[in-house]
């Protein structure tokens, strides 16, 4: 029979950061309190939580690469939106940044998650930020909760 290797969704003593973008504050401060109840709904207690403000995206890796190096957090989850302007602003943060988080998870053997949103418009944005599209953060958190519990089995 294989042996199947799974996460569930409980936390308990472990200490997570979460890194959050200001800009379009509208949109990030609900991602950041949807990720904060996703992780105390499974099991991790408020303080066990640590909530880094950056200026915007495009500062997010900076700070999820200096706080992945601790040994003291088990996963970072990042949160941010970045929204097409009439600048092309965008284009160069996406991706970089995406590739950045990934790379940052690779380098520390830590979970790394990608809750930032990349939208066309604000309505796709409040969409996703716990309008009718759900809310990124939550997903960010959920897929960081099972990430920490996949790795502490492998
Ligand atoms: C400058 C800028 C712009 C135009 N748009 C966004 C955005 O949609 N989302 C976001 O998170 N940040 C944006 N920023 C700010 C940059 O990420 C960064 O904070 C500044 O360029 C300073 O380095």
């Amino acid at each position: 029979m294989s042996q199947v290797i799974e996460g569930n969704l409980l936390l308990s003593d472990q200490q997570i950061a979460i890194v959050v973008a200001r800009w379009n504050d509208l949109i990030t401060s609900r991602l950041l309190a949807g990720a904060i109840d996703t992780f105390k709904r499974h099991g991790l207690p408020e303080e066990n939580i640590t909530v880094v403000h950056v200026p915007g995206s495009f500062e997010i890796p900076l700070a999820a690469k200096t706080l992945a190096a601790q040994d003291k957090y088990a996963g970072v989850c990042c949160l941010g939106a970045v929204i097409q302007g009439e600048t092309s602003h965008h284009e160069y943060i996406n991706q970089p940044m995406a590739s950045s988080l990934m790379q940052i998870g690779l380098q520390f053997n830590k979970p790394v998650t990608f809750g930032v949103l990349t939208c066309g418009n604000m309505d796709q944005a409040i969409d996703r930020a716990g309008g009718k599209a759900g809310n990124k953060g939550q997903e960010a958190a959920l897929a960081l909760i099972e990430m920490i519990n996949v790795l502490g089995q492998l």
